[in-house]
């Protein structure tokens, strides 16, 4: 891979757009080898996954603008596709994905953040849809993902005026769930970029949702997602398949027995995945 670094560490894995040179802006290269890494996640012992950009300075610029400069309409619409089929590869990827947004995020670099299930950010973080200035819409998901997310009214304003907000306001208006800043010392001097610290945090928050029954993790995941876009009496029902489905499994019969256990003094074992 030219573009993807790919790292397990224990029950989670770091992902990292690695393009540094054009702010990890993604080209059809990039997208195809974020599909094949996807496709190779080994997901009987990784639990859950963190996405990054590499450096300090960019999460992802973009879509790259270079690239779409002389597309047809025919072959827009294929780039369209092929950025959507990845990130709702994203979406839908079985596991959680936590997205930590480490500077721009802007256009492509926005939409690929909104597929993932948590966004946390760095204090240098700008999220924007710049597209409408470029003369193109969203089309990796922004017109869809981000009234999802902050509300159709604040969607339409930062899409329509294409205007960048940094994390502040990004953290405002519900686009991330958390800022995080460089830690510095008593004169001043950073002891940890704002980017070690979105990592620590972003790594931490993976190797807690690992711990938990993977299966019931799984199932939170497709319940939440499947029943956002179904009216409340059919969501209900996805839920309760979902929560029936654990039954049986080893870790509910494990995690419950554990709890009603009188003598606790072992320490709980790891949740099996199974
Ligand atoms: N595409 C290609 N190259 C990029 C991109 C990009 N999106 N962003 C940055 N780069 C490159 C620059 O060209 C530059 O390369 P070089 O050194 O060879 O000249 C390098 O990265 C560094 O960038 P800058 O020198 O511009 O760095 P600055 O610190 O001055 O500025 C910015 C940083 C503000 C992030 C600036 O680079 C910028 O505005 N980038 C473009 C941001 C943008 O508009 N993104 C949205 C793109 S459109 C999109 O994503 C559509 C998604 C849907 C596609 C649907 C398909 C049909």
């Amino acid at each position: 891979m030219d573009y993807i670094l790919y790292e397990q560490k224990g029950a989670y894995a770091v992902i990292t757009i690695n393009r540094e040179r054009a702010l990890n802006a993604l080209n059809s290269q990039v997208l195809d080898e974020l599909n094949a890494t996807l496709d190779a996640v080994d997901l009987s012992t990784v639990r859950c996954l963190v996405l990054t950009g590499a450096g300090e300075k960019s999460f992802v610029a973009g879509a790259d603008i270079g690239e779409m400069s002389t597309l047809t309409k025919a072959e827009g619409e294929a780039f369209g596709k092929k950025g959507n089929d990845v990130f709702r590869k994203l979406e839908t990827f079985p596991i959680p994905v936590i997205a930590a947004v480490n500077g721009f995020a802007l256009g492509g670099g926005c939409e690929i953040s909104m597929s993932c299930d948590i966004r946390l950010c760095s204090e240098n973080a700008v999220f924007g849809q710049p597209e409408v200035g470029l003369g193109i819409t969203p089309g990796f998901g922004g017109t869809q993902r981000l009234a999802r997310l902050v509300g159709p009214g604040m969607a339409k304003q930062l899409i329509y005026t294409a205007r960048n907000i940094k994390a502040p306001e990004a953290y405002r208006i519900g686009l991330v769930n958390e800022v995080f800043k460089a830690e510095v010392d008593a004169e001043g001097n950073v002891v940890k970029s704002a980017k070690e610290v979105l990592m620590a945090a972003a790594e931490k928050m993976a190797a807690t949702i690992a711990k938990n029954a993977p299966i019931a993790v799984r199932n939170c995941k497709k319940a939440i997602n499947e029943g956002l876009d179904a009216n409340m009496d059919d969501a209900i029902v996805i839920e309760e398949k979902l929560f029936g489905d654990c039954f049986e499994t080893e870790d509910q019969k494990y995690g419950m027995a554990f709890f009603l256990d009188k003598n606790k003094e072992k320490v709980k074992a790891p949740f099996q995945n199974k």
